[in-house]
C-alpha cells in the first residue's frame, strides 16, 4: 500500500511538470509497488488539482492504446483511459501554439458525444451505442509528462494517459449513419499520408473500448455523464508536430478535420 501522502505528491509531480513545460522520469522506477488501481487513484487526485488551479471541469473522458498501431508504438498492450478537461479543447480554425507543451504528438480519434448517463451496473456495447448523441472526426494531442515519452502501464495512467489537448469537427453523425467497423481513415501530414487506418482497429468496434472504459469507471464510483466528449483512442500511430505543420484526419462517409500548427 502507497501512502495518501506519495500518491498526493506524484499528482503535484506530474501537475506541475505540465504547467512548467518539463520531463520528469518514470514513477515505477522510485515506487515499483505502484499498481493499475492505485495509478488511478493518483489520476483522480492530479484532476481534482487541475480543477481547482486551472478552474477548469471535466468535459469527458479519452481512451488510450486501443489499437494495434498504438500498443506497439508505445510498448505497452492494455488499453487505458484518461480525463478530459474544458481548458484541454481548442477550436479547429485557431493554429495551434507548441509553446506550453512538453514534446506534443497528434492523433486521430473519433469522438463520441454522449445524451444519456451510462451507469450501469454493466454497461453494453449496445448501450454505449443507444447513449451516444452522436460520432465526429476527432484529433488529440497528446503530450507525456516522461522523459522521451516512455513510460510503463502504470506511469502513463497516473499521468492521465498523456492527456494534454483535443480537437473536435463541429460536424454530428447519428451512430447508424457511418460504419463504426469498416470505415476508413486516413490521416495525413502536410498533404502526405501518414497512416491509414480503419475504425475496426480500435478493439473491433470504437464502442467496445467505450463499453470497457465505462464498466471500469463504474467499479472506481464514476460515470460517463450526458453531454460527455469521449475519445475511443487512436485509430493509427500518433505524428510528431512541428511549427507550420497541417494535419487532417478523413474518414469515409464524414467531412474531414484539418489543423494547423502555428510557426
Ligand atoms: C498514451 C495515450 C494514448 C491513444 O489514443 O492511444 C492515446 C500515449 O501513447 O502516450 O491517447
Ligand atoms: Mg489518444
Amino acid at each position: 500500500m502507497m501512502k495518501t501522502d506519495t500518491l498526493e505528491q506524484i499528482a503535484y509531480e506530474l501537475f506541475k511538470a505540465e504547467h512548467d513545460v518539463y520531463e520528469v522520469t518514470k514513477f515505477v522506477e522510485q515506487y515499483p509497488e505502484l499498481t493499475v488501481e492505485t495509478a488511478y487513484d493518483i489520476q483522480d487526485k492530479l484532476i481534482d488539482l487541475k480543477c481547482k488551479q486551472e478552474q477548469t471541469k471535466t468535459s469527458g473522458f479519452k481512451l488510450g492504446l486501443t489499437s494495434k498501431a498504438k500498443q506497439q508504438m508505445m510498448g505497452v498492450h492494455e488499453p487505458t483511459y484518461g480525463v478530459l478537461l474544458a481548458n484541454m479543447e481548442l477550436d479547429p480554425q485557431q493554429p495551434i501554439s507548441l509553446k506550453t507543451l512538453i514534446h506534443p504528438k497528434i492523433e486521430p480519434e473519433i469522438a463520441f458525444i454522449f445524451k444519456k448517463d451510462l451507469p450501469g451496473p454493466v454497461v453494453t456495447v449496445a448501450q454505449v451505442l443507444a447513449a451516444t448523441d452522436y460520432v465526429t472526426p476527432a484529433m488529440e494531442i497528446i503530450d507525456s509528462r516522461y522523459l522521451n515519452f516512455n513510460f510503463t502501464l502504470p506511469d502513463v495512467i497516473a499521468d492521465n494517459s498523456s492527456s494534454s489537448r483535443y480537437i473536435v469537427s463541429t460536424q454530428k453523425y447519428a451512430v447508424n449513419e457511418v460504419d463504426l467497423v469498416n470505415m476508413g481513415c486516413i490521416f495525413t501530414q502536410n498533404d502526405e499520408v501518414f497512416a491509414t487506418s480503419t475504425a475496426g482497429s480500435i478493439m473491433g468496434h470504437p464502442a467496445r473500448a467505450i463499453a470497457w472504459m465505462a464498466n471500469k469507471l463504474i467499479a472506481r464510483g464514476q460515470k460517463i455523464r450526458a453531454g460527455d466528449v469521449v475519445l475511443s483512442g487512436a485509430l493509427t500511430g500518433s505524428a510528431t508536430m512541428h511549427a507550420g505543420d497541417q494535419f487532417t484526419v478523413s474518414f469515409d462517409g464524414m467531412e474531414s478535420l484539418s489543423v494547423r500548427v502555428a510557426q
